[in-house]
């Protein structure tokens, strides 16, 4: 089963859109770090026969991370497997002065900065570890691969991810031998205010977010975590009807699920 694991700063609402998108119970709470440990369940796509998929809420990664900083980087080795990240982004800032930002406001563009170089400093020290594995760890890897893993890493090191690498996912991964997870192609989620869905507001979403989102011609969604949790708490139809009155076609899970699809077909 292809899996999605969410990727996220602390309170960017990971929990509400899992829950959302799969029904499966999970923490969702305005503390930071309520997640915890990785929990897995299957998307729910009402109405439609789709190939199962598997997502995967996580705890949050926070700036420095790769120091030692919050939850998240102890769970990221876990991840590597995974096929597609669900990048978060929170834009809601209304009726959640209880849920603290953890950078004090609310900046999209930062905010998918952080999360992309804890993902690289992530993928870097895996690199070397299989460059230069300790004392009783597995052999390193071949010479071909270690020219390849080399030359990752200085392209990271540059400030570049993976994928921009401009290889397909899986033969970057046979190539060095090992996942990488800035190789893994994204979906943001944005995470906004119930009133930004609507016509007018939605002209406040920031252009840049648009433009940095499509130096990878990554999908993206545009949602309501909130919203769509309370309408997947409802009965199926009546969920599906709550949705509708707002003038959102199809719920969460069904837009997830359409956009890996879609980023699956193309072998991204
Ligand atoms: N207004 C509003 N609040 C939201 C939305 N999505 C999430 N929240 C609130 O934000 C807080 C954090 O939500 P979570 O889903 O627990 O966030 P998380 O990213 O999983 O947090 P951690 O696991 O602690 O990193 C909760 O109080 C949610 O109710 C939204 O779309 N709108
Ligand atoms: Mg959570």
């Amino acid at each position: 089963m292809n899996q999605l694991a969410i990727v996220g700063l602390p309170n960017c609402g990971k929990s509400t859109i899992f829950h959302a998108a799969t029904r499966a119970p999970t923490a969702i709470s305005e503390t930071p770090y309520s997640t915890r440990k990785l929990i897995r369940a299957r998307v729910r796509v009402p109405g439609r026969k789709l190939a199962p998929l598997q997502l995967i809420d996580t705890p949050a990664l926070a700036r420095g991370a790769a120091r030692g900083k919050g939850l998240g980087n102890k769970f990221l080795e876990k991840l590597r497997t995974c096929d597609i990240l669900v990048h978060v982004v929170r834009l809601f800032a209304r009726r959640s002065l209880g849920a603290p930002h953890p950078e004090g406001r609310i900046a999209p563009l930062r905010d998918i900065d952080i999360v992309e170089t804890e993902l690289q400093l992530a993928d870097l020290a895996a690199i070397r570890r299989r460059l230069e594995p300790e004392e009783g760890e597995r052999p390193s890897a071949d010479d071909a691969a270690r020219t390849a893993l080399e030359e990752v890493a200085k392209a990271i090191e540059g400030g570049q991810s993976a994928r921009q690498m401009g290889l397909p996912p899986e033969e970057l991964a046979d190539l060095l031998g090992m996942e990488l997870l800035t190789a893994k192609p994204q979906i943001f989620v944005i995470n906004v205010d119930e009133e930004d869905l609507f016509a007018e507001s939605r002209m406040s979403l920031p252009e840049e977010l648009f433009t940095r989102i499509r130096i990878d011609d990554a999908p993206y969604i545009v949602a309501s975590g909130r919203l769509e949790a309370d309408a997947a708490a409802l009965d199926g139809r009546e969920g599906l009807a709550m949705l509708e009155e707002l003038g959102i076609d199809e719920p969460l899970g069904a837009k997830l699920a359409r956009a890996a699809e879609q980023l699956l077909r193309a072998g991204r």
